[in-house]
């Protein structure tokens, strides 16, 4: 049987080039966001026999349960799961973006990533799964004016305090630090950024590693430009 990968925020970005990466490595995937309409290409594009679509909000705790629900009713296993569901900011900083942005931020980054843990960890434990979780540069480095950076911040503190919790289980936490990433997140194109295809690299290397290998943190940055 195929492993099974369930990840969030699978429409787009990071999460979609993720999908196509390890399907390429067979793996069997559960994709789960709110727009059904780029999941059920996102499938079509896979294949229905090794990849499902999931219909969910991570802002709503019982989405996410019913999301884990429909992966393991129907792969019967769940052996890995990349908590990578995740929205930006607007500009202003402090003093002047808009607080409805900031309360947008701390539902989907922080209880999003804190609702998945729970509703998928018990599964995790027992299949002696792998779990991954996109944090950022900017949660490591802060940003000026950057409730973004403030949220990343504490998916770290998540990433750092489950690894210590599910110690001795046998499942492994990666949390994956990306710079910047050429993905919809951003209104416009951004060039110098890394791609979806090379964080997805990253995401896949860290799923290929042995049981006994166990990978903290992947910081993946773009190559700053060449001088002179
Ligand atoms: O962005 P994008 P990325 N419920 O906009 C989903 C982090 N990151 O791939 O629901 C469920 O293409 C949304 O799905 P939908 C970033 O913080 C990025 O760049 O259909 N899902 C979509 O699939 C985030 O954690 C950069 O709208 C929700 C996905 O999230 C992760 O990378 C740098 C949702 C967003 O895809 C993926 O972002 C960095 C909800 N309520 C970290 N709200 C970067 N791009 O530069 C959103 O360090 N989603």
């Amino acid at each position: 049987d195929n492993k099974v990968l369930l990840i969030t925020g699978a429409s787009s970005g990071i999460g979609a080039a993720t999908a196509r990466a390890a399907a390429a490595e067979g793996w069997s995937l559960a994709l789960a966001a709110r727009s059904t309409d780029k999941l059920a290409a996102l499938v079509d594009e896979i294949g229905a026999e090794r990849a499902l679509a999931i219909p969910c909000d991570v802002t709503d705790f019982e989405d996410q349960r019913r999301m884990v629900d429909a992966a393991l009713d129907r792969f019967g296993r769940l052996d890995a799961v990349f908590a990578n569901a995740g929205t930006g900011g607007q500009p202003g900083g402090f003093s002047g973006a808009p607080v409805d942005s900031w309360r947008k931020m701390v539902d989907v980054n922080i209880m999003g990533v804190a609702y998945t843990l729970r509703a998928s960890l018990e599964h995790l434990k027992e299949s002696r799964g792998h779990l991954i979780i996109t944090g950022s540069i900017a949660g490591r480095r802060t940003l000026p004016g950057s409730m973004y950076s403030a949220t990343k911040w504490a998916v770290s503190a998540i990433g750092y305090g489950v690894r210590e919790e599910v110690k001795g289980s046998g499942m492994r936490v990666t949390l994956l630090e990306p710079g910047m990433v050429d993905t919809p997140f951003f209104d416009e194109p951004k060039p110098d950024a890394l791609r979806p295809e090379d964080v997805a690299r990253s995401v896949v290397f860290a799923l290929s590693q042995p049981p006994g290998v166990d990978l903290h943190e992947l910081v993946v940055l773009p190559t700053p430009p060449t001088e002179g």
